[in-house]
């Protein structure tokens, strides 16, 4: 047996944000262009050695719906115990069609599919911390573990779940790029110019596919 040399990508991870059919033409909260996302997705985890999915997962009653907050309205703020949020119309609630994975993507080395919205009184955009700020989702203990240093970031919205993992990713010590052209946004009220400058001035790279699929 010879050692093998480590790839170029064994210390990293790609993470894929949010892409379930909610999200998708069709769903509770759909994000426009989203299913452009899912070939390109595709093409990049035939180089990544690591794939971490994550999937919004509410339950009915959960506090981020506009419907469980009386005479509100979806994209109105409100403010909840942990601070100010955007109301949602109803989304990947747990368990129905509109919460399941986009059917088409395939990555066979995701390995870890982190659940997150599930207590129904917390919000939870970011793959590493629920939106208290407080709850950890244990994914930095998980990729520290697994050797991993650098996390690609891809998927949906690019303004809010995935703008808040990679933003968390930083603030766990992770190298962090988002592949632009692998997420599509909401765009609520300049939310994504807001999200790319917030992200920048945290050090998130902001790159395209190209560059590492050519
Ligand atoms: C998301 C709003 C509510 C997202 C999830 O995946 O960006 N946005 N829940
Ligand atoms: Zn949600």
């Amino acid at each position: 047996m010879h050692a093998e040399l480590p790839s170029a990508f064994s210390r990293t991870t790609l993470i894929v944000v949010d892409v379930q059919n909610g999200f998708i033409d069709g769903g509770g909260l759909p994000v426009k262009g989203g299913a452009e996302v899912v070939p390109v997705i595709n093409r990049l985890a035939s180089v990544f050695e690591n794939i971490v999915i994550t999937q919004d997962w509410h339950p009915p009653g959960h506090a981020s719906f506009a419907v469980n907050h009386a005479g509100r309205s979806p994209y109105e703020m409100a403010t909840m115990p942990y601070g100010e949020q955007v109301l949602w119309p109803v989304h990947c609630v747990q368990g129905t069609a509109d919460a399941a994975l986009h059917k088409d993507l395939h990555l066979p080395t995701a390995q870890l599919i982190i659940r997150k919205g599930f207590h129904p009184g917390i919000d939870s955009y970011s793959a590493f911390e629920e939106a208290d700020r407080k709850t950890s989702t244990g994914l930095a203990a998980y990729l520290h573990a697994r050797g991993i240093d650098t996390v690609y970031v891809t998927g949906l919205a690019t303004d809010f779940c995935v703008a808040w993992t990679a933003l968390d990713a930083r603030t766990a010590g992770f190298t962090a790029f988002v592949i632009e052209d692998a997420t599509r946004a909401i765009d609520l009220d300049g939310s994504l110019d807001k999200a790319w400058a917030q992200m920048a001035a945290q050090g998130v790279g902001r790159i395209q596919s190209a560059e590492l699929i050519g």
